[in-house]
């Protein structure tokens, strides 16, 4: 199999790749990157010689450039992961989410249709998240079937996306796969999102800001989990339908950081009060969900997969790699990094 992994070099599609490609020697691994301020290569270096991966640099809201990976690899399966994928940056800027999430979903399902004339043996995988639900109250979970109501602009473009992928299943008899997965954390997750932004804020004494008053509430998953989730699904589950993706570990964003302070001061024999001292509580997320919480019934009743990890175990792992990987730290730490937690903080830490 031929297997053509979008935003490979990103925080999911590298654990995916990571993971996969020594594993399946006899597929083909083709990684399409646009390589945006998310995008790391050197997280795969592992496997960047392997004889089963190639890398092509190229932008999925470009339709020639789609075409161009297409003739070249003919893939049978696409593990579709590009996205612009973080909800405060799609609220100081929407344009890219809607040419990358909307438009670049849509080219690759225009490339599957045109290339995909036997349909037999292919698959389009789209990994989606649990935001295009909208927000649930204190109880209740959503299902495949709950009605979607993003409220981000983030949320409302995968939604789209989600849209147009199973329209090519209806119309066209495109062969796809749909999942939606709540909260990531793990290994190689870029320091805008919470949990690595927290770790690394505590450890340079820096404060940790938490939106409003802290009680959101999201329903964490460990990455590596996430990936075999994907991958039970590509190999068994039933095409053209859609699974949610949970590991039912529920915390509050306050629980969540300070969960992390306790962890780093048993790592490093320090006291707690030295990290929870710099959490601070900044204005709020507009538009910001109250809660996040999936039924995942359906992939473990019918697919067999849970998750390995609890959230005190894969969170614990996570605070580990990011204690012994200073030089990926350093090295995402980029000029475009610090520009944008001064533009998204700097109000906010006022407020
Ligand atoms: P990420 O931001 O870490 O990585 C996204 C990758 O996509 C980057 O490597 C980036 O360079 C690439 N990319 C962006 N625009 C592109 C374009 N136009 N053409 C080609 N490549 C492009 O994201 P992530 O957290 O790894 O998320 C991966 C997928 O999983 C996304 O679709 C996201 O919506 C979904 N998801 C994420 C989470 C989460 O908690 N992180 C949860 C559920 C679902
Ligand atoms: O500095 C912060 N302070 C804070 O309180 C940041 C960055 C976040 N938060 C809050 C906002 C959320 O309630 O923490 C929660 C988690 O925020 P993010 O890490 O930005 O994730 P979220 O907005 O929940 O979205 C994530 O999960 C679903 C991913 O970024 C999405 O790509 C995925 O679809």
């Amino acid at each position: 199999m031929k297997i053509l992994v979008t935003g490979g070099a990103g925080f999911i599609g590298s654990n995916f790749l990571l993971t996969y490609v020594p594993k399946y020697p006899n597929h083909t691994f083709i990684n399409l990157d646009k390589l945006t301020y998310a995008a790391n290569l050197y997280n795969l270096k592992d496997i960047s010689d392997a004889k089963n991966y190639f890398f092509v640099q190229a932008d999925i809201a470009d339709f020639e450039s789609v075409k161009t990976v297409f003739d070249r690899f003919e893939p049978d399966i696409v593990v579709h992961f590009a996205a612009e994928s973080h909800v405060d940056r799609s609220i100081l800027g929407p344009a890219e989410f809607i040419k990358t999430n909307i438009v670049g979903t849509f080219n690759l399902l225009e490339a599957c249709r045109f290339y995909w004339k036997d349909k037999e043996d292919k698959l389009f995988h789209h990994v989606s998240t649990d935001e295009v639900y909208g927000s649930l109250g204190g109880t209740g979970y959503f299902t495949e079937e709950s009605r979607y109501d993003p409220s981000s602009p983030y949320s409302a473009s995968k939604a789209s996306s989600d849209h147009l992928v199973r329209a090519y299943h209806r119309t066209y008899g495109l062969p796809v796969k749909v999942t939606n997965c709540t909260n990531n954390y793990g290994p190689y997750q870029f320091p805008e999102k919470l949990i690595p932004l927290t770790i690394l804020n505590a450890l340079e004494g820096k404060p940790i800001p938490i939106y409003g008053k802290g009680q959101n509430v999201r329903d964490w998953l460990y990455v590596k989990d996430h990936c075999e989730a994907i991958w039970a699904v590509i190999q068994k589950g039933r095409i053209g339908e859609t699974y949610n993706i949970s590991g039912n570990e529920e915390r509050k964003n306050i629980d969540v950081v300070e969960e992390i302070c306790q962890i780093l001061a048993e790592e490093l024999g320090r006291p707690v009060t030295e990290f929870k001292n710099l959490i601070t509580f900044v204005s709020d997320r507009p538009g910001h969900d109250l809660r996040y919480a999936l039924d995942s019934s359906k992939i473990r009743n019918e697919l067999g997969w849970k998750p390995k990890e609890t959230f005190s175990s894969g969170l614990r792992k996570t605070v580990k790699w990011y204690l012994s990987n200073a030089e990926w730290v350093s090295a995402v730490k980029t000029g475009e990094y610090k520009r944008w937690i001064e533009r998204n903080y700097a109000g906010r830490l006022q407020g």
